[in-house]
């Protein structure tokens, strides 16, 4: 047999199920990441579990969204999650030490491994020849006490990459490209891996920035070879120990093959509202900007800051421009600051903001009325930047940089012949932000610090056999869980507090739903295709929940989300034929009941839509342990029930 790099480290932690495409594979998960807006779920839920010390090779949690504090709940959160992993075993990365993919890219780590993280952009790792992806937070916290990860096995993609990049052109602009031809949905039930001669010449962190937004392609996880380069960015960090070599076998089998030629790509942007919305930034033209920011776990690296430090080098931003700087991590910044880079921003009047997930979460920076925003992160979802009606606009270091100076869109190639940057030999190594766990000796001595704003998340019971209720909302294609859950300031600090959080479920669709679901008690969400799209937050499950949502019926789902419905006990249903979707309306009265009592792997079931009385066939596709899950009402049930 010959095997692809991803089908490499599968067979390498398999615990359960076959390789062939579409069936469950339950695999051994080497290292966990959390950031704290799902974080302190994901801990909740692990102390829930009653699993002492965590059983993973390297748990790690970062404190990186929800670093405004207007308020005394982040803080509360952020010393609960610190107290929970000194006593469980999990390393502790302080508030102030950077976005959490761009540290662990650079810190923990380690090709050929497996790692899950609470964020659906955890692929980013991808980019040092690591399974990486991202999960709910009680699929970390299961993996956290040594469960396995379960996944449907994907198909594998290729793409190929040929020649190199022109000067002006980067590694956004791949990945752009990549998502102009595949789509928001493109990349579902795959997992994207990079090959080509292409490859060499693209550092490690410009791998992660492809694998980090391959998350917007809806595919499993992205992943690029362990090679000569990731050994140079090993040794670079001071770890070289950490190296294993990763490529494909040289016939290895793909189920799809794309090829990019660099050398003729040229600088693109995503338009409002979509990051598969792609143009040529040349032919969108030099429309008036308001707003630049740069940074994201997408475009942080200290390469990227480079870049926009030397385009800014002497230099004013534009009078009508406002520009932000926000680097990954602590170790970007002060290298930025030692050589003087910081200095260059700073005189050309950037806005330095922490290294931190920042204006890309809507913590603060949202753009004026109407405003134009460039930036050089990962989605621009409507209502995303904090401004309801903000058109973003998502592009490289290098457009971000120029347009910044100009005051307009503007291609980074009318700045000359290419820029000079010269990277460092070595990363300054400081870990001193990165706390270690306490001793299993001493950990009983650590006690929990538990806020005022962290309520008790909602309780599940077993699944009946009909379910009776009305289509309490009705939506369409690509939603996206910022707009079943959206984040921002003032939202965010409560993502322990789950009856504050309901107050905004949906509401980027329709005002009146939490109302409407609570005087309801009960209902059914009917959607189009790629429903739950975006971020893997397991609030976008757990609030619908507890507004009394039974079930959501789609053409289709993103795969985090239809594992996190699963997880909270929510059944998640597709029409069987897509069209049916037109034959419920908001408001029908509603019964899903078996088609028959047999199980197979995807079971039968009808939505009797008893308003307009019709029977339509619905089908839940899961795999046999899912379906327990979902009739023990949920995931939490189900492993306390296996943990005896
Ligand atoms: C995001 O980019 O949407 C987030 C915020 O990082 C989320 C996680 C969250 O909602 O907390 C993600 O991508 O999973
Ligand atoms: Fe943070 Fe934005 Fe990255 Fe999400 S996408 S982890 S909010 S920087």
């Amino acid at each position: 047999m010959s095997y692809t790099v991803a089908q490499k480290i599968i067979k390498s932690h398999l615990l359960s199920g076959k390789m062939s495409p579409g069936d469950d594979v339950g695999l051994k998960i080497d290292q966990t990441l959390t950031q704290d807006a799902t974080g302190t779920m994901a801990y909740l839920e692990f102390e829930a579990m009653g699993v002492p010390r965590v059983k993973t090779e390297r748990s790690v949690a970062y404190i990186d969204h929800n670093t405004l504090q207007t308020g005394f709940e982040n803080a509360d959160d952020h010393r609960y999650i610190q107290s929970v992993c000194k006593k469980h075993g999990i390393w502790f990365s302080r508030p102030g030490n950077g976005i959490c993919h761009q540290i662990h890219l650079e810190r923990f780590s380690v090709p050929g491994k497996t790692l899950i993280g609470s964020d659906s952009h955890t692929p980013t790792c991808g980019g040092m020849g690591m399974l990486a992806m991202g999960a709910g937070g009680l699929d970390v916290a299961v993996a956290m006490g040594g469960g396995a990860y379960h996944i449907n096995m994907p198909t594998m993609t290729l793409i190929k990459l040929r020649g190199s990049l022109p000067p002006f052109v980067s590694a956004k602009d791949i990945i752009l490209e990549v998502l102009r031809r595949m789509s928001v949905r493109g990349g579902v039930g795959k997992i994207i891996e990079y090959g080509g001669e292409g490859v060499l010449t693209l550092s490690v962190p410009e791998r992660a920035t492809i694998t980090n937004m391959g998350a917007e392609l809806g595919a499993t996880t992205s992943i690029f070879p362990s090679d000569d380069v990731t050994r140079a960015f090993l040794c670079a960090q001071g770890r070289e120990q950490d190296y294993v070599p990763l490529s494909p076998d040289s016939d290895a089998v793909y189920d799809e093959v794309i090829e990019i030629n660099l050398s003729t790509l040229e600088p693109l942007a995503a338009c409002p509202h979509s990051p598969d919305n792609v143009k040529l930034v040349r032919e969108i033209g030099g429309i008036k900007i308001d707003q630049v920011c740069i940074g994201s776990c997408t475009n942080s690296s200290l390469f990227d800051m480079f870049k926009a430090a030397t385009i800014l080098r002497g230099k004013t931003v534009h009078p009508d421009v406002s520009l932000t700087i926000s680097p990954g991590s602590k170790q970007v910044f002060n290298m930025l600051a030692e050589c003087g880079a910081l200095a260059d921003l700073i005189a050309a009047g950037a806005r330095i903001l922490e290294c931190a997930c920042g204006p890309c979460i809507g913590m603060g920076q949202a753009p004026n009325s109407g405003g134009v925003s460039l930036r050089t992160f990962n989605r621009n979802f409507v209502g995303r930047s904090g401004t309801a009606d903000g058109q973003i606009y998502l592009v490289s270091p290098e457009t971000a940089a120029a347009s910044a100076i100009t005051g307009v869109l503007s291609d980074p190639r009318r700045l000359g012949s290419r820029l000079d940057i010269r990277m460092p030999a070595a990363f300054q190594v400081n870990d001193n932000m990165i706390e270690p766990p306490a001793d299993e000796s001493n950990m009983n001595t650590v006690e929990i610090m538990r806020g005022p704003n962290i309520k008790p998340f909602p309780t599940t019971v077993p699944m009946s056999d009909t379910i009776e209720a009305p289509a309490i909302l009705k939506v369409g294609d690509n939603i996206t869980t910022d707009h079943i859950m959206p984040a921002g300031a003032k939202i965010l600090p409560y993502r322990s507090n789950i009856p504050y959080l309901s107050d905004f479920c949906f509401t980027v669709c329709d005002k009146t739903f939490p109302d409407r679901a609570k005087k309801a008690g009960k209902g059914i969400i009917i959607g189009g295709t790629n429903y739950g799209q975006g971020s893997s937050r397991e609030h976008a499950a757990l609030v619908p929940l507890y507004l009394g949502i039974k079930a959501v019926v789609t053409k289709s789902f993103a795969r985090i989300h239809k594992a996190n419905l699963i997880n909270a006990g929510i059944l998640p249903l597709n029409f069987v034929d897509p069209s049916d979707y037109d034959r419920v309306n908001e408001g029908d009265e509603l019964e899903i009941y078996a088609a028959s009592g047999l199980f197979d792997d995807s079971v039968r079931l009808v939505l009797h839509n008893k308003t307009k009385d019709m029977k339509i066939p619905v089908v839940c596709d899961v795999s046999p342990r899912e379906w327990e899950i979902l009739t023990e009402g949920g995931l939490l049930n189900y492993t306390r029930r296996q943990n005896g």
